[in-house]
């Protein structure tokens, strides 16, 4: 006979629809203890001794890296896992071919045989969260169970935690129900579901970033997308950034690109030494939610208050707000370590690594020191460039939205659409290379519509019914745009120096939005001629610009007819007004000579 859990914080008496939950839980999984998290920092640095002596933490150099440590996940489990991630809906057709579905009753069936007694001799933490700022009226809250204290210190830092959020879910009288276990990590038994019309995640199997942090690509993208459409939002794999200019007049932009393309750095960007006065201010790193505002402007807040941010390639010159941020109070997962206990990471200009991410004596025939899905885990207000109205109930409004991808080929380096749904189809027809953000092959292009294909809740035909209904709901609409800081030369190297650089591009954006920049009409859309962007002080090789600005007409009636074979598999379901834009999109692409 199992013993009855026992109750550690006053937090258990506080809202009575959770308490039941928990208990139905902690009847199901069996744990040692039921322990409710209250947020608090002696809660934080207590769970962290803790993990330190048992071993699953281990603390780094205290003289240059004061309050950080690093973990070591599982070498089976180092990245979300699409093809065992799962929206569950009633209806097959409401999840869509942009997502692998079981019927809900099936899956609970599954989910819960999997968590049956899955606690015993574990604790259960309870973690009630915010996502957004606790007094927003578009932040929505959640709690996740889990039996992984790593998860919690993750959680403390990725979101509005404890005490309040459970305080606000009292005052909303509704949350997303999200139970994690990390099970015995056999990736056989490994399972991410989602039940949208329940508002409710089932997450089994995995102690890893997007699988585990339940707060983040689970309910803040995949349930927040369902939930937004009911209710008039977008959730979007976005981050959200003010540039200032030395008039002090600030543009906020949001840029959906997929996972490992550039969202954290461009989101903390230093601009180059050319741009004196220029102020670059961080809102969010991967995460947007939309809202219309009564000024008929969209609107946007970040839903976390942390960063879960790719390690490798940070350094100094690449993103040096991040490098300085991750040098105290971070949870490093799978980096590699140097002989002093400082974490170590390819891209880094400094140390040698004599420890790689497995614990393994660095080796490099066994591949690289840190994982390339390394990551860090950091509160966000360590942000030199953290956003005074990164708390701001209202959010921020949106200039523009800038969809981008990762094109060694194709795609130029910026080019705008013509309006709002010109822009839903340019959105719906981004491709990306495939990165370690996911188990799955790397390198790989495919369509990634508004780097959404992993964390769209419904039928993407849906999806982009609901983005052109959002659009007719603005006055002043955000512009849309695209870039591409990744085409490469024939011998693979970069043709764009990228990072810092890409604010000569964000420049001409914000100058399109206020209608002062200059461009040339194309067949894809507004594309700025080299001397309409900013390259005063700029290093580039010659000929790469125009390389990195020209449209190839033929290159492109290949990709559109791409997009329309990928559109079709979306059937019926595929608004006619995409359908039409797509159209003329063809013929303009046909129609020209260049
Ligand atoms: P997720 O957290 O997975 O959503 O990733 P992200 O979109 O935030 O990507 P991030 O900014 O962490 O960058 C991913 C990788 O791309 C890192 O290794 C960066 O160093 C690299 N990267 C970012 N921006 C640029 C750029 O402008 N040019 C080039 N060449 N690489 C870049
Ligand atoms: C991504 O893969 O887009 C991430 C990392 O931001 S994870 O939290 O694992 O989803
Ligand atoms: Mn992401």
């Amino acid at each position: 006979m199992a013993t009855a859990p026992q109750l550690v914080t006053s937090l258990a008496t506080m809202n009575r629809d959770v308490s039941a939950w928990v208990e139905s839980v902690a009847k199901l999984t069996l744990p040692n203890l039921v322990y409710w998290c209250d947020g608090s920092p002696a809660e934080f640095q207590a769970l962290q001794r803790e993990l330190i002596a048992a071993k699953e933490l281990l603390p780094l150099n205290p003289q240059s890296f004061p309050g950080c440590v690093l973990s070591r996940s599982n070498p089976s489990d180092v990245a979300r896992v699409e093809h065992l991630t799962y929206v569950c809906t009633r209806n097959k057709e409401d999840a869509g071919p942009n997502n692998h579905w079981i019927d809900p009753a099936q899956a609970h069936a599954q989910m819960d045989a999997l968590f049956a007694g899955c606690m015993k001799g574990r604790t259960l933490y309870v973690v009630p969260y915010c996502m957004g700022p606790i007094d927003s009226p578009f932040s929505r809250c959640g709690v996740e169970i889990t039996d992984s204290a790593y998860v919690v210190l993750n959680m403390q830092l990725m979101t509005r935690m404890g005490r309040t959020a459970l305080e606000r879910i009292t005052l909303d009288g509704k949350f997303v129900r999200g139970l994690h276990s990390t099970g015995d990590l056999d990736p056989k038994r490994r399972f991410i579901m989602h039940f949208p019309e329940e508002l409710s995640i089932k997450s089994f199997g995995s102690g890893y970033g997007g699988n585990a942090l339940l707060g983040k690509k689970c309910h803040a993208l995949r349930i927040a997308s369902w939930q937004a459409r009911t209710e008039g939002w977008l959730a979007e794999h976005m981050l959200i950034v003010g540039i200032e200019n030395p008039e002090g007049e600030i543009h906020y932009l949001a840029c959906a690109f997929p996972s490992a393309c550039g969202k954290t750095n461009l989101a903390m960007l230093i601009p180059p030494a050319s741009y004196q006065g220029w102020k670059v201010w961080t809102v969010g790193d991967d995460i947007a939610w939309l809202h219309p505002g009564k000024d008929g402007r969209l609107y946007a807040i970040n839903p976390e208050s942390g960063y879960f941010g790719v390690v490798p390639g940070t350094n100094a010159k690449t993103n040096r707000n991040a490098y300085n941020m991750i040098r105290h109070d971070t949870i490093f997962t799978n980096v590699g370590l140097t002989a002093d206990n400082q974490p170590w990471w390819e891209g880094l200009t400094e140390g040698t690594p004599v420890t790689d991410w497995q614990g393994r004596p660095y080796d490099p025939v066994n591949g690289p020191a840190a994982h390339a899905n390394s990551r860090f885990t950091v509160a966000a207000t360590q942000n030199p460039s953290y956003s005074k109205l990164a708390d701001a109930p209202g959010g921020v409004p949106i200039s523009a939205i800038i969809f981008g991808g990762r094109r060694r080929t194709l795609a130029p380096l910026v080019y705008q659409a013509r309006n709002w749904l010109h822009g839903v189809l340019v959105g719906a027809g981004v491709a990306s290379e495939t990165t370690a953000a996911a188990t799955d092959a790397i390198g790989v292009v495919r369509r990634d519509p508004m780097a959404m294909k992993p964390f769209a809740g419904y039928n993407f035909g849906d999806y982009w019914s609901h983005w052109i209904d959002v659009g007719a709901k603005l006055k002043s609409p955000p512009q849309i745009f695209h870039v591409n800081w990744f085409r490469q030369n024939a011998a693979g190297k970069f043709l764009w120096p990228g990072f810092g650089e890409n604010m000569r591009v964000l420049r001409w954006v914000i100058d399109r939005c206020k209608g002062t920049g200059k461009a040339r009409e194309t067949a894809i859309g507004h594309l700025p001629n080299s001397t309409d962007l900013d390259l005063q002080g700029l290093d580039i090789a010659p000929g790469a610009l125009d390389e990195l600005l020209a449209v190839s007409p033929k290159l492109w009636r290949d990709e559109f007819a791409g997009i329309e074979k990928y559109l079709s598999e979306f059937g019926g379901r595929v608004p006619q007004a995409l359908k039409a834009e797509l159209e003329n999109a063809l013929a303009r692409v046909h129609s020209s000579q260049a």
